[in-house]
């Protein structure tokens, strides 16, 4: 069967050592730990996050030729279908959160329009002191409130969010990377949870630009590249100060996300998931060998990949939150040839 959207990147994400030479030409590179010096490579990020395992990094690696670059403060990477971007803004630009955020925003949108990459698949955003400020001036609700501002700007918008994750970081300033293509994917929702762009007003003063997951590939080689996923059933936080709750239902809400994804665009194909890579952010590492046995289970018998990392969710309540890329394997409906 063939789907109503093409991007088909030559992209694999790869969790590995910092050194470990991964096949592939590289697009990023994003090393996860506290007290590391800063990238000179500009497909090289750091973000200033606890690894809790022995696997730090993360590689965005294609099987097309890679360019590189800096551009308005912006290291880029493209290889002809998708862009990756990243940037690093100082604390001291940050003092006004939701402007300086909109204004970033305005920024990445620009980038991909001059670079030829105008749809967003996937964005990450790590913030300092995540939960500081009470309220509505909470910073995750400054942050969320600027980057609906920019996003806004675009007609239709909430139709063509990307997929993404926000998390606390034990260092400061704000990290932001992403990957655009030439064309688009499709965000998907979960049946499970209200949109995160239709959160009541009790979460923040504008709800969370962001889709549940971004489906991308074509036909028989899909990937759903899954959002931070947390313990939120409907709107709200489940299982408060119980790990392991949380933990079970965000797995439930992966598998559903899962089964939806399969039955709105895969219907009557002989479609089935697999996961290729996954990622945790644990507010206490305290908390982890209580995860171990489910987390063991979700890597599965092939041991998926899985990177740990200790971070701050973007709710008081909420003690751990799970990315994920999930391949989508179809074989061709019986309905066609092939
Ligand atoms: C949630 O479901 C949990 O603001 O970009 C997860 C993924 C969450 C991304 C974001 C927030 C974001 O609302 C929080």
């Amino acid at each position: 069967m063939s789907l109503p959207f093409f991007n088909s990147p030559s992209l694999r994400c790869v969790h590995a050592l910092p050194g470990e030479a991964a096949p592939g030409n590289l697009l990023g590179r994003i090393e996860f730990g506290l007290g590391l010096p800063e990238p000179t490579d500009p497909r090289h990020v750091v973000v200033g996050l606890g690894a809790l395992g022995e696997l730090p990094t993360e590689h965005w690696l294609s099987d097309l030729p890679v360019r590189h670059g800096v551009d308005d403060g912006f290291g880029w990477a493209e290889n002809g279908e998708v862009l990756f971007g990243n940037i690093f803004v100082p604390e001291s630009e940050l003092i006004d959160l939701e402007r300086a955020t909109r204004k970033l925003y305005v920024r990445i949108e620009q980038m991909l329009q001059r670079f030829g990459y105008p749809h967003y698949l996937r964005m990450w955003n790590f913030l300092a002191q995540i939960n500081a400020g009470d309220g509505d001036h909470e910073r995750y609700r400054l942050f969320s409130a600027g980057r609906n501002r920019a996003l806004a700007l675009k007609p239709n918008f909430e139709q063509a969010l990307p997929a993404a994750t926000a998390i606390g970081t034990l260092e400061p300033g704000l990290v932001v990377y992403f990957l655009a293509g030439k064309q688009p994917g499709l965000p998907v929702e979960n049946p499970r949870q209200v949109s995160a762009f239709h959160y009541p007003r009790q979460y923040g003063p504008k709800s969370p630009s962001f889709a549940r997951a971004t489906l991308i590939g074509s036909g028989r080689q899909a990937r759903l590249l899954v959002s931070g996923t947390a313990s939120v059933v409907g709107h709200e936080s489940r299982h408060a100060g119980d790990p392991l709750r949380q933990l079970d239902e965000t797995l439930a809400n992966v598998d559903a996300l899962l089964a939806h994804t399969l039955a709105t665009h895969f219907p009557g194909a002989q479609a089935s998931t697999r996961p290729e890579s996954l990622k945790l952010y644990l507010r206490d590492p305290a908390q982890l060998p209580l995860l171990e046995a489910r987390l063991a289970a979700l890597r599965g018998p092939q041991q998926v990949p899985l990177l740990c990392l200790q971070g701050d969710v973007c709710r008081h309540d909420l003690l751990l939150e799970l990315e994920a890329i999930y391949a989508i394997d179809a074989a061709p409906s019986a309905s066609r040839n092939g």
